[in-house]
């Protein structure tokens, strides 16, 4: 799994606030609302428990202190514990935590103590950065292309074919890209026969993955992938609307989708 690291997580509370006005700006709504078009909840005052996890390879430096900031943004009341694993879950606990957030390098999750529901980061991922991808207000049809179909690539493919939108896929894993063809009826995208599109969602660990013959002018690229995807040039060239941020909008998706 790609791990983020200390320096991708500098300055999230900007980071959050500059990709929020670009889903504002792409879709009319606030991360917030895109949520509610998503899971229709609203936020919650629930405590939030943070919880540092030293499993594998350990604690990153601002994984924690970028939750407690992420959360409050959106509105939760939220700590950080002080012990880690499993004395730090025994911690939130026992200080009111209602909804728990915690992350090894496999699985970040979101467990609602309350109501029993937990969110896994991937799919909650894929799901609202499709989701934003769908919302685009100057697409000029529906088709979509999307780049990468593993953990967070595929259940976002999944969400675009349950909204009816044409999904043109590619991932360089055959393997993956053939299950996506069969499970959810995807159409296969040819790099050596390319078109261009006016929607693109990506998320893959690499960066240059969306060749400049896909990019209409004005399109929207909708990727929580790290590195990006696009180069500034191209980006610039093609005025690019790129909705990209490394951890806020897919806990976001996360919290929503567990109140
Ligand atoms: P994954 O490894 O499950 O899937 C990535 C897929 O990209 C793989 O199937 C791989 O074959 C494919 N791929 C790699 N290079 C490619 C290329 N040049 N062209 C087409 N396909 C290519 O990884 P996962 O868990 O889906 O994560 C994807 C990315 O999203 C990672 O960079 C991860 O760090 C990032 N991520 C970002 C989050 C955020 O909030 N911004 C949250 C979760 C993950
Ligand atoms: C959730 C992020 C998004 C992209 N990659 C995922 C990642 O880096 N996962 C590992 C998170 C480890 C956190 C560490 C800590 O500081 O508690 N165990
Ligand atoms: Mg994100």
């Amino acid at each position: 799994m790609a791990l983020l690291t200390p320096e991708d997580l500098e300055n999230i509370k900007r980071q959050l606030q500059e990709a929020d006005s670009a889903v504002r700006r792409v879709t009319g709504l606030d991360i917030k609302g895109v949520c509610k078009a998503l899971y229709g909840t609203t936020s919650g005052f629930e405590t939030v428990g943070i919880v540092p996890v030293t499993s594998g390879n350990g604690i990153i430096g601002n994984f924690s202190a970028s939750l407690h900031a992420i959360v409050e943004y959106f509105g939760f009341d939220s700590f950080v514990t002080e012990l880690p694993d499993v004395s730090g879950y025994y911690e939130a606990v026992q200080n009111g935590a209602e909804i728990i957030l915690m992350a090894d390098d496999h699985t970040f999750l979101a467990h609602n103590l309350t109501n029993g529901k937990i969110a896994n980061n991937q799919p909650c991922t894929g799901m609202i950065y499709a989701e934003i991808a769908s919302l685009y207000t100057k697409a000029d049809s529906r088709d979509v292309l999307v780049v990468g179909l593993g953990k967070v690539g595929f259940p976002g493919a999944a969400h675009l074919v349950h909204k009816g939108f044409n999904v043109y896929g590619y991932d360089a894993d055959k393997n993956l890209l053939n299950k996506a063809i069969s499970k959810l009826g995807i159409t296969s995208f040819d790099p050596e026969t390319p078109r261009k599109f006016s929607i693109i969602f990506e998320a893959t660990p690499c960066a240059d993955t969306i060749p400049e013959a896909v990019l209409s002018e004005k399109c929207i690229i909708s990727t929580p992938g790290i590195p990006c995807a696009i180069s500034a040039e191209l980006q610039q060239k093609y005025d690019v609307e790129l909705v990209m941020e490394p951890l806020g909008i897919g806990t976001a998706s996360m919290l929503y989708s567990i109140l």
